[in-house]
């Protein structure tokens, strides 16, 4: 096992991964820039190497610099986080190159789901559901209106670099093809410095459900279940829960072992989660894969007491998984607070926190690098916690949430908590009755009642 751990983020993310390394006995290097010396992650690691000014460009993703301070603390591994270097198959190579053990997936399986095109048509080839579209990259207008007549109305134009949300168009009929043809490659051209673009149907008011899945270096694969991701404003996830309200047994099933399929094809390393989109029957279709932790793992990590970091750091280390059957118990769900204004279109909000109140009691797990007189720089993501609850049931959750984003006092900045307030009562989300454009379509947040 490792004796040293250098992690390569900031935030809650590098807290919650030296907490883990605590627990395994594994010493911690922390980076940081200049405008997070008085952060947590800085505190609670063994030791802390600055890398550079507040721009992430600067610091958190100049991989020379952080490959320095590894080098220089004897470091034996980095863990990436989510976010910043987290994706980058050069990152992942060159850590390699120089005997550090990325913990995370090769260089060749970054890319084999960072080009969205390419990581479809290995679906394909492993029997995974995909939506029907054109087969790979469509090189014109010419030929994209051939495809999109063939598919039927209304399609989606996707950037083959794009991915969570970005580089993505809509076409409701023929007229409009060549215009957000054209846009759609010129954005990408822009964006990624690559102008590729698929097609595919358009699936109306999809729900997002996601499967957990660890690989591990010697051929196994195994799925921790799904999270329930259709709480999204602007491709931003809201909330995140596991189980989902609408999964059945069966459809899991289905959902698991075509994720571990996915994660087979690519000889999968490491924790990855595989994004569906379910339609109103419960089809549902591979969109794409990410190669990381993500943001809502811990909700996966209450139902079925996996340490999803600690299942990485094995992974990295050679180790391998248990592959019996994991059993889920009860329900979790996570609210993202955000150093936002709900009540002014999510404006971030950054400022010294002045007071801060955790919320506590049974089955309450709060993810936070946050403290009373801590200052929310205006440099990075605005997620400030992450407030998870778990109980037996779904309405018990709920019941639970709602009394700890009472007990959650944050003042001198505004966050997200009064909308996750109002959002506990929503008649909407109480039923489970709802998909990935429910929040911008049919919830308003009243800043008056909340
Ligand atoms: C789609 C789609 C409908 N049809 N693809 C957005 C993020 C990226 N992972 C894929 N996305 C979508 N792809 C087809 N063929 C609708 C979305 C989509 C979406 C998906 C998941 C979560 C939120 C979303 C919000 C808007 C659109």
């Amino acid at each position: 096992m490792f004796k040293k751990i250098l992690i390569a983020n900031r935030g809650e993310i590098a807290l919650r991964i030296i907490r883990t390394c605590k627990e395994m006995g594994i010493k911690t290097v922390a980076v940081y820039s200049t405008i997070d010396q008085n952060s947590l992650h800085v505190k609670f690691a063994d030791e802390a190497v600055c890398i550079g000014p507040a721009a992430s460009k600067e610091s958190y993703l100049k991989i020379p610099s952080i490959l320095a301070a590894a080098e220089i603390t004897n470091a034996e591994a980095i863990h990436p986080g989510y976010g910043f270097l987290a994706e980058n198959a050069e990152f992942s190579r060159i850590c390699a190159e120089h005997d550090i053990k990325f913990i995370g997936p090769s260089p060749e399986m970054i890319n084999a789901m960072g080009d969205k095109s390419t990581a479809k048509a290995t679906m394909i080839a492993s029997n995974v559901p995909v939506v029907p579209g054109s087969d790979g990259i469509v090189k014109s207008v010419k030929d994209g209106k051939i495809i999109a007549a063939e598919i039927g109305y209304p399609v989606i134009i996707k950037a083959t670099a794009g991915g969570g949300g970005r580089g993505m168009r809509v076409v409701l009929d023929a007229d409009n093809f060549e215009r957000q043809f054209q846009t759609c490659c010129s954005e990408a051209s822009t964006a990624f410095n690559n102008p590729a673009v698929y097609i595919e149907k358009f699936v109306e008011d999809p729900r997002h459900i996601e499967i957990q899945i660890m690989g591990d270096q010697h051929g196994n694969v195994i799925h921790l279940g799904e999270r329930e991701c259709s709480l999204q404003r602007r491709h931003q996830k809201v909330l995140e829960e596991a189980p989902s309200p609408v999964m059945t047994p069966e459809v899991r099933e289905k959902m698991g072992q075509a994720a571990v399929d996915a994660g087979k094809a690519i000889n999968y390393e490491g924790a990855g989660t595989v994004e569906f989109i379910v339609d109103k029957d419960l089809n549902f279709y591979f969109m794409e894969m990410n190669t990381r932790i993500q943001v809502e793992h811990p909700v996966t990590e209450e139902i079925t007491w996996c340490d999803l970091v600690k299942e990485q750091i094995h992974a990295a280390a050679g180790l391998k998984i248990d592959t019996k059957p994991l059993k889920m118990r009860g329900h979790a769900i996570e609210c993202r607070i955000n150093a936002e204004d709900p009540a002014h279109n999510f404006r971030p909000n950054a400022g010294t926190i002045t007071s801060f109140n955790i919320p506590g009691g049974h089955s309450v797990r709060v993810d936070t690098h946050a403290y009373s007189g801590y200052t929310v720089p205006p440099t990075y993501d605005s997620m400030i916690a992450k407030l998870i609850v778990s109980a037996p049931t779904r309405p018990e959750a709920i019941m639970r949430m709602k009394r700890a984003l009472d007990e959650f006092v944050i003042e001198g900045i505004k966050t997200t908590i009064p909308y996750h307030r109002q959002l506990m009562d929503d008649p909407g989300f109480i039923s489970g009755e709802f998909n990935t454009q429910y929040l911008e379509k049919s919830f308003k947040f009243n800043p008056e009642t909340n």
